[in-house]
């Protein structure tokens, strides 16, 4: 595990922190080796180097394409120093052992963005720099490869600290970072390709999947798109089987990917449903049947639910198929659906049905990935899940039982709309759903009214908000929210906590006569 370093390639574009790092390892007794440019500037230095033309037995050639592409440097590089094969065939071969590889590559990205033209940036593209990143870090049970600059310094403290060899961890770390390199370089190359021969989908360098299809638009029909799959088994919009209907659509694509997140979020038991149109849910019920978790779904905001996506937590059957089938829907998506259900929707040329194998785990860890000017945000997939126990009653009230489980249900409900969300929800279905606004009481005010006018429309005395529960995804700031919410008839309140004005806003709970609870936990989706 700890054999000192006794011989080490070098080869870098960028000579930054070259001097110092070829100074500490000659220090520590460590032989040099480099390429052309690299030994001319250590040499410079008064460092001693040996050049890698003497490894391979032959001079770098075609302008420096060939180089290091040899057995001589790919064998020190790859064989196993415990395989007796392989240090037999470096003996046989006068193949010298490479301990330690520095390479930074030609500066591929950055003649891109300083506008060079199509042959000098064919001429940057590494070919022998990433063979040997990619061979040492293959090997890294025995080989150190550092692709950049700033981790000199890490390396001559890891050889410090072990008497001039480097550990497997540190070995292994570096090996991870050499991949992640390679990868980000033939990632540049293969963008500024598509770009160079005016691909329409650029984008399908930085997915790392494989093409499903190719949309007729994007979100708009002036956009060109496309949909990749990474081959991930995780129940969904990609793994499904579409059974019948007209091809997904971008929109339809990624509404259904939130309705089939939404509807996992809840127990697998109880038929649940999820009505989603631009992404947010218009309507999300359970019900002692699915026809019946429907039917409730869809009166929290009918109009919304027009040309809406349902997806549901168990098979689809006849008498549920035969409510959807009464309003125009684009996509059902559903872990199954029986013979019944099937013959309806055959009738139905343009209905879209997908079914599923099982459900995602809403608990699953994983990342999401979102484009900005220049760049990457990349988190954590939202994977909190609260329960009864998370729950921190706040008010002089205490909620009921039921009370609680609205709460609950409302609060999952809420993870799945983008902020500022506000979810009012009575018996296991949501009543009213404000998504996306700037302020939290116009979303508070829009899912009121929005249950007011549905009342209106099924002749209710009074709004399904009258006794419910009322979830907000972040701490309500002031109370004006959270009155606004009482106002419309909430009972209970179900919000992180955390405001400047806690105490403000739960001494206006008390003073309404509301139950709150804090969840400690935000759901902010933007
Ligand atoms: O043109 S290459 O792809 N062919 C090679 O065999 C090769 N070996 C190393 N470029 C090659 N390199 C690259 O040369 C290294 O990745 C490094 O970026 C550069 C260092 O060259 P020099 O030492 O001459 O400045």
């Amino acid at each position: 595990d700890l054999a000192p370093i006794r011989r080490a390639l070098l080869s870098v574009s960028d000579k930054t922190g070259l001097l110092g790092l070829g100074q500490a390892l000659a220090a520590m007794g460590v032989e040099l080796v480099s390429t052309g440019g690299t030994a001319a500037a250590l040499r410079d230095a008064g460092l001693a180097v040996r050049d890698v033309s003497e490894l391979t037995s032959f001079p770098e050639m075609m302008d420096g394409r060939v180089k290091t592409l040899h057995p001589g440097v790919h064998g020190g590089l790859l064989a196993q120093r415990a395989n007796p094969a392989h240090v037999a065939a470096m003996e046989q071969h006068d193949i010298a052992a490479i301990d330690l590889l520095v390479v930074n590559l030609y500066p591929f990205e950055a003649t891109v963005a300083a506008g060079g033209d199509y042959d000098t940036c064919i001429e940057n593209i590494d070919i022998g720099g990433p063979a040997m990143i990619r061979a040492a870090a293959k090997n890294h049970g025995d080989v150190t490869v550092i692709v950049d600059s700033e981790t000199y310094e890490d390396l001559v403290a890891e050889l410090e600290a072990n008497g001039g060899a480097t550990s497997r961890a540190f070995r292994q770390a570096m090996a991870a970072r050499a991949y992640a390199r390679t990868a980000s370089y033939d990632t540049a190359v293969s963008a500024w390709m598509a770009d160079a021969i005016g691909d329409a989908v650029p984008e399908r360098r930085s997915t790392g999947g494989t093409l499903r299809q190719t949309l007729r638009y994007g979100e708009n029909p002036h956009q060109s798109a496309a949909f990749y799959v990474t081959g991930d088994p995780r129940p969904g919009v990609a793994s499904a089987r579409q059974l019948q209907g007209k091809e997904l659509s971008y929109n339809n694509i990624n509404d259904t990917d939130a309705a089939v997140e939404l509807v996992a979020e809840f127990d697998a038991d109880r038929p649940t449903v999820a009505i989603i149109k631009h992404a947010n849910p218009c309507g999300v019920a359970t019900g002692d049947t699915m026809a019946e978790a429907y039917a409730r779904a869809y009166d929290c905001d009918r109009t919304s639910a027009f040309g809406g996506i349902v997806a549901l937590n168990q098979p689809l059957d006849g008498p549920t198929a035969e409510a959807i089938s009464n309003i125009f829907t684009e996509v059902v998506i559903a872990p199954g659906a029986d013979d019944d259900a099937r013959r309806i929707f055959a009738a139905k040329k343009n209905l879209r049905l997908l079914l599923t194998d099982g459900l995602p785990d809403p608990a699953m860890a994983g990342r999401t990935w979102k484009q900005v000017a220049g760049g990457w945000l990349v988190q954590d997939r939202d994977n909190g899940r609260l329960d009864m126990n998370d729950l921190k009653v706040v008010t002089k009230r205490q909620p009921s039982q039921a009370e609680l489980a609205d709460m609950l249900f409302a609060w999952r409900v809420a993870k799945h709309v983008k902020s500022n969300a506000i979810v009012y929800a009575r018996e296991g279905a949501t009543v009213g759903v404000g998504a996306g606004q700037m302020s939290r009481v116009d979303s508070s005010r829009i899912a009121a009214r929005k249950s007011i006018d549905m009342a209106e429309a099924l002749g209710l005395s009074a709004p399904l908000t009258q006794g419910s529960v009322v979830a907000s995804d972040a701490f309500f700031p002031f109370a004006d929210g959270l009155l606004a919410a009482a106002e419309a008839g909430a009972t209970s309140v179900i919000q992180p906590g955390g405001s400047m004005r806690d105490e403000e806003v739960i001494a206006a709970a008390d003073e309404a006569g509301l139950s709150m609870v804090f969840t400690g936990m935000r759901h902010f989706r933007h």
